[in-house]
């Protein structure tokens, strides 16, 4: 049996992938870029700085800033989507989340948060979520970003939990292929188009129970 759950936050735990998105259009308008959802699964799970850049290359404009000026620019998106989230609440966890959370805990299983935004434990906060949440790695102090293994193995080692009796959970491709590179059992949240055809994935946060984990993890 597995004795750990690792959590991605933005789309996984609530719908705050949407204000990414959308904070990262309005920044790309301002500088005559325009990104669409498509380009946007490429943003998902990505470092702030690094989705900068991308957005930035995607727009052929990655010469056009001093660091300085980058540093601005993800300020100002970064600004914007805090804005945004100030009014995430309990209500906006995603169906099933926290049934998932309350059974996870009722058995002693750790939980960890395994997200690459340095708003997490804001958000948490916002969702009243941060007293089921054993560890928060802490993205800032990870070598590298997702796709890199770093951030689950921060997480399961915060939790004191060998990789390979870990669970971790990802909307991201680049979360998928993090979770994947640290040994650690991946389920999806969304499309196999997106996400691969060679795991677990559920369409919905609805369907992701303990039953659900326990089934994924016994047919492994
Ligand atoms: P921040 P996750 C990621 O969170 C988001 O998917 C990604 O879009 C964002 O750029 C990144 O966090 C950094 O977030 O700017 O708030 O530090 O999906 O890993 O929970
Ligand atoms: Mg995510």
């Amino acid at each position: 049996m597995f004795k750990a759950v690792l959590f991605d936050l933005d789309g996984v735990i609530t719908d705050t992938a949407e204000y990414h998105f959308l904070a990262w259009k309005k920044l790309g308008e301002e500088l005559g870029i325009s990104i669409n959802r498509e380009f946007n699964e490429q943003l998902k799970g990505v470092s702030r700085e690094e989705s900068l850049q991308r957005i930035l290359a995607f727009g052929y404009r990655e010469h056009d800033f001093s660091p300085k000026e980058i540093t601005t620019l993800a300020n100002r998106k970064n600004d914007n989507y805090v804005e945004m989230i100030q009014k995430v609440s309990s209500k906006d966890v995603y169906p099933g989340i926290l049934k998932l959370l309350q059974d996870l805990k009722a058995i002693n299983i750790k939980i960890a948060l395994a997200s690459a935004s340095k708003n997490g434990p804001f958000l948490l906060e916002r969702m009243e979520l941060t007293s089921y949440f054993d560890v928060v790695a802490d993205p800032s102090k990870v070598a590298a970003g997702k796709p890199a293994p770093d951030i689950f193995l921060a997480a399961a080692n915060g939790v004191g939990v060998g990789a390979e009796y870990a669970i971790g959970i990802e909307d991201a491709h680049a979360g998928i292929q993090a979770i994947k590179a640290a040994g650690i059992l991946p389920i999806g949240v969304g499309d196999p188009e997106v996400l691969g055809n060679d795991l677990s994935i559920v369409k919905d946060t609805s369907e992701l129970t303990l039953e659900y984990l326990k089934n994924a993890w016994n047919t492994r």
